[in-house]
């Protein structure tokens, strides 16, 4: 009976103790991702498509929806999208590609700069993603930025690059395409050299090479970029300090632990 009793006290304080120590080192990595929404084709005829409305629940685009709105644009898009002989095709950046955007951001650019810049997110007509195979033959398209605002296309078998000269980068889901919206999620900010070509400001030349040759497949580029001693080194230190962390935690636990049972018996 008193054994029983002392181990019904115990074995849940053992428990503790161990999932304490053992939780603290194999805490779960966030894995944060992300998530892609197709959103279905509405089924009667060419409906209107709000546009606004659209980016703001479709997915997290709404830092590029700021930027059409503070720019005006949303109405030059809007337009063109209810144009239904030709329609449009926008290929919108996550809000995480407009935070990683460092080196040339588009704080610096003047208004009509920016325009040119967001414009060049559109194409002034409706492309399926079957479309691009074809298109990408043709050479660079224009954008609604206009003349030499131009993207280039490749079908690379099924997946629809993108080259803007300053940032390559691919489709990664259809957010809408019913003729004649159609909506593309990219993961990159589209940088058109008409603008950051001529107008990078303090230093033209390492900028663009560091940003152009690793080409869409960044996170290779991002780990050679990492090979330096300072992101290896805090893994040792690190890893050493949580184990001497719940080394102590332990010890705490036991320690205690061990007073409370001098106590019952
Ligand atoms: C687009 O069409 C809708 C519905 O017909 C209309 O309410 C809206 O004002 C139009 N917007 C533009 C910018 O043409
Ligand atoms: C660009 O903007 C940053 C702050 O946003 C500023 O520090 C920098 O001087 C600007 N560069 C030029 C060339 O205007
Ligand atoms: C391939 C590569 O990026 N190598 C770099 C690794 O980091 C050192 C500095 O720690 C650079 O000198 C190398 O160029
Ligand atoms: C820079 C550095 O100290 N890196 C260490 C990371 O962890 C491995 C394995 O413990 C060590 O071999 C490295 O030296």
């Amino acid at each position: 009976m008193e054994f029983s009793r002392n181990f019904m006290i115990t074995f849940p304080v053992l428990l503790l103790c161990f999932s304490l120590a053992y939780g603290q080192v194999s805490s779960p990595k966030a894995a944060t991702s992300a998530t892609l929404t197709l959103t279905p084709a509405p089924a009667p005829g060419p409906a209107y498509v709000n546009l606004a409305y659209l980016l703001s629940v479709a997915g997290p685009y709404q830092t590029f929806l700021n930027y059409l709105e503070s720019t005006e644009l949303i109405d030059t898009f809007q337009n063109q999208a209810n144009d239904s002989d030709q329609g449009i095709t926008i290929f919108v950046p996550k809000d995480d590609a407009f935070k990683a955007l460092k080196k040339p951001s588009l704080s610096n650019l003047s208004d009509d700069q920016l325009k040119s810049v967001i414009l060049f997110h559109a194409l002034p007509k409706y492309y399926a993603l079957a479309d691009f195979n074809a298109l990408s033959s043709k050479g660079p398209a224009s954008t609604l930025a206009g003349g030499q605002f131009t993207l280039g296309f490749t079908d690379d078998s099924g997946t629809v690059r993108l080259d803007s000269g300053w940032s390559k980068t691919k489709v990664t889901s259809a957010v809408h395409s019913t003729d004649p919206v159609a909506i593309y999620q990219v993961d990159k900010v589209l940088l058109p050299e008409a603008v950051f070509g001529t107008d990078i400001p303090p230093t033209p030349a390492p900028a663009p090479a560091t940003d152009i040759s690793p080409s869409a497949d960044s996170p290779s580029a991002a780990e050679s970029k990492e090979n330096g001693s300072s992101a290896k080194s805090d893994n040792s230190s690190s890893s050493a300090n949580r184990i001497m962390n719940s080394d102590i935690r332990i010890w705490l636990v036991l320690a205690v632990l061990g007073g409370w049972m001098a106590m019952l018996f």
